[in-house]
């Protein structure tokens, strides 16, 4: 038997909560970790000359590195981490399910007991038109679901021709291959992640777009070019829509108000199925349960992922609206089509746990009525720091522009070639000093956990002012401003 030297027998969780620098071997662990460890998404040759940042332990809102060193992830880890890290009933929860029943798959006409109780409260908490679950191990896995599931939709009610599915460019909905299609990322569909049938129009990003228009006024222009698109193709052919409420990887995309009225208008109009991407808006992220209550918009299928477990363990899915729910299973017969981790115990064990501490502290109404306008409040006046052309944010996604400000508004501002990577220069202050901010670009973009307090909430945002005038000062050193 072979022991792994990085893992000595004092383990992390027997030693309790504090980490010591000392417990565990940093060059150790990055180096079996450049050896060994292929990372999604990753420069590995960069990632080898500067070595990966190791991990140990969170606990609420904060992470700590293998150095000792104490980070706000203003990212929830991945968009998901939406109860705080360090939750001990949430490992509880997964430790009884796996004493009682570790596993067992949901075909051949069984099921489980968490699986069954989280497809009801699913069902409970999401819209009215939501009466099934389809259950996955990612979101990648639920948009293939999507994918394969209104296509099926279509054949059954006779409309073979029906397959198309427009989506939105700069959109991301996995890396799977029908995941990284439907995504608007070309770097993915130049690598292999391209599949027929599936179309883009352009995003409703207002900054990069809406020039010489109002919000509102510009979010029907791009609504509207879902019609033109549908028209193009012919209603016929086109079988749905896929969009996040609001883009997330893409750079946290909020659209104008009257954008998401406008879809379902045009998706109504042709017959089109409404597919809203929440793996990130959904579980309270924007205030509300669901992203598509706040957009105002009544989505036939509705993928999750993420918050549902709080990211504490995989589990992905799709909520399936009554109209495709009726079809597949009135007409349907077999729908060839799962996995051997749809409604796996414990991840479901998790998520009822996750969604029980939601409600019990209220976690949504707190994002809605406190946190969240407080949140845009404070990130909001970021816009008056001079390297900053626009800031905004939704529940708790925010994000800003970093710019030379040459004017009023981001659109009289100018932008900073983009190869001097000015983004990710200023994501190297922020991590430098102990905050976690994406770059998307040169838009910076944060998703906190949902626990996060007021006053974190002030420390967070004076981090980040901080870091941004580490950065301007940085570009000033370059010449770059
Ligand atoms: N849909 C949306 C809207 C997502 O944000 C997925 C689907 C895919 O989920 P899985 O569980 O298969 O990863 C996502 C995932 C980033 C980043 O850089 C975002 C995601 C994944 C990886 C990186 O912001 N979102």
């Amino acid at each position: 038997m072979s022991t792994n030297p990085a893992v000595p027998g004092a383990t992390l969780a027997a030693s309790g909560k504090s980490v010591a620098r000392e417990s565990v071997d940093t060059a150790l662990i990055q180096q079996l970790d450049s050896a060994h460890y292929l990372h999604p998404f990753t420069d590995h040759n960069a990632l080898k000359a500067k070595g990966a940042r190791v991990m140990v332990r969170g606990e609420g809102i904060y992470l700590w590195d293998s150095e000792g060193n104490k980070i706000l992830d203003g990212m929830s880890g991945l968009w998901c981490v939406n109860v705080g890290y360090g939750r001990a009933s949430m490992a509880e929860a997964a430790y009884r399910q796996m004493q009682t029943l570790p596993f067992y798959n949901s075909f051949f006409n069984t099921t489980n007991v968490p699986a069954t109780q989280l497809a009801a409260l699913l069902v409970e908490i999401s819209p009215p038109q939501f009466n099934h679950v389809f259950y996955t191990g990612s979101g990648s896995e639920a948009n293939d679901t999507n994918v394969r599931m209104v296509r099926r939709y279509w054949d059954l009610l006779g409309y073979r021709e029906r397959h198309t599915i427009i989506s939105r460019v700069n959109a991301y909905h996995g890396s799977t291959v029908a995941g990284a299609a439907l995504g608007g990322m070309a770097g993915m569909h130049e690598q292999g992640g391209m599949i027929p049938g599936i179309v883009h129009i352009g995003q409703p990003s207002y900054a990069q777009a809406g020039q010489g228009m109002s919000e509102n006024a510009f979010g029907l222009v791009a609504a509207g070019w879902l019609e033109e698109k549908i028209l193009a193709i012919g209603p016929e052919k086109v079988a749905a829509f896929i969009g996040e409420p609001i883009q997330g990887a893409g750079g946290v995309i909020i659209p104008p108000a009257t954008y998401w009225p406008e879809i379902q208008r045009i998706c109504d109009k042709y017959g089109v199925l409404l597919i809203a991407d929440e793996v990130i808006c959904g579980f309270g992220r924007l205030g509300t349960w669901f992203g598509s209550e706040l957009m105002g918009i009544k989505p036939d299928l509705i993928t999750f992922a993420k918050g549902v477990t709080s990211g504490y363990v995989p589990l992905g899915g799709v909520l399936v609206g009554d109209r495709v729910a009726h079809v597949l299973i009135e007409k349907g017969g077999d729908f060839n089509h799962g996995f051997t981790y749809s409604g796996h115990p414990v991840a479901c064990a998790v998520a009822l746990e996750n969604i029980r501490i939601m409600r019990e502290e209220h976690l949504v109404e707190q994002v809605a009525i406190t946190t969240g306008p407080y949140l845009k409040a404070k990130f909001g006046a970021l816009a008056a720091h001079p390297l900053v052309g626009y800031a905004d944010s939704c529940g708790f996604v925010a994000g800003l522009n970093l710019v030379r400000r040459t004017g009023a508004t981001v659109h009289e501002c100018e932008h900073f070639d983009p190869a001097q990577g000015v983004g990710m220069i200023c994501r190297g202050h922020m991590f430098d000093n102990g905050m976690i901010m994406r770059a998307v670009g040169d838009r910076m973009i944060i998703a906190p956990p949902l626990v996060m307090t007021p006053a974190q909430i002030d420390e967070m945002v004076a981090l980040i002012g901080y870091c941004l005038d580490a950065t301007l000062a940085d570009l000033r050193r370059r010449g770059w401003t």
